[in-house]
């Protein structure tokens, strides 16, 4: 998370770019806080679902039951640090799929190389 802050790529952050990322961290703590509705401390596979829901995404409960696995294969539940990754890779995936799927289809169709192109750049 560090190099997404670290604007000018010195493979360090100054005090401006900390402050930048103290921002972030303190904005998505508050969206952790707000989606875990029973204050367990943690969000789990419904919380994580009903947040999806509430940021616009239209995603089937074995997708979400996927991604919470994915973070988390034991305990199932999403700590606030896996939480931002998901978010963020899941809004950078979203945002390649949508510059391909033009006419809104939720269906594309690209090459081995685009597929792995949209991805590496998605991801990092
Ligand atoms: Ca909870």
């Amino acid at each position: 998370m560090i190099s997404m802050f670290d604007t000018d790529h010195s493979g360090t952050i100054n005090m401006q770019e900390f402050g930048q990322l103290f921002l972030f961290v303190n904005q998505w703590t508050e969206v952790y806080r707000r989606y875990d509705r029973d204050n367990s401390g943690h969000i789990d596979e419904n919380e994580m679902s009903a947040a999806l829901q509430q940021m616009g995404y239209r995603l089937s409960p074995q997708f979400v039951s996927f991604l919470v696995s994915k973070f988390s294969p034991r305990s199932r539940k999403v700590t606030l640090d896996n939480f931002i990754v998901s978010n963020i890779q899941l809004r950078n995936l979203t945002e390649a799929f949508k510059s391909r799927d033009r006419e809104m289809k939720g269906v594309i169709t690209i090459s081995y190389e685009e597929f792995i192109s949209l991805a590496f750049t998605s991801l990092m």
